[in-house]
């Protein structure tokens, strides 16, 4: 088991969340993700499982945000903005 970080894109509100939530528990049962935790502000989402981040990373990009794994400069620039043009659940 191990815990993956990524950045997500387009990530603003609760519903977004919801929308992560859903797909991300959707691989639980098939690809070994035991939780997954959303960071809305950081627009961080931590996974812990056995699931591949390739496989996370093309599961969120086909719910709509675009992800990437993590690292220190791409948090840096990640920065939420409100939700609305820029919120990809609408
Ligand atoms: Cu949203």
């Amino acid at each position: 088991m191990r815990t993956i970080e990524l950045n997500v894109q387009g990530m603003s509100c609760g519903s977004c969340v919801k929308h992560i939530n859903a797909a991300l528990a959707a691989l639980a049962a098939l690809a070994g993700v035991d939780a997954v935790e959303v960071d809305l502000p950081a627009g961080r989402v931590r996974v812990t499982g056995n699931a591949e981040a390739a496989l996370l990373i093309a599961t969120l990009d086909d719910a709509g945000y675009p992800a990437q794994a993590a690292s220190p400069a791409a948090a840096a620039a990640a920065k939420p903005a409100g939700c609305g043009s820029s919120c990809n659940c609408h």
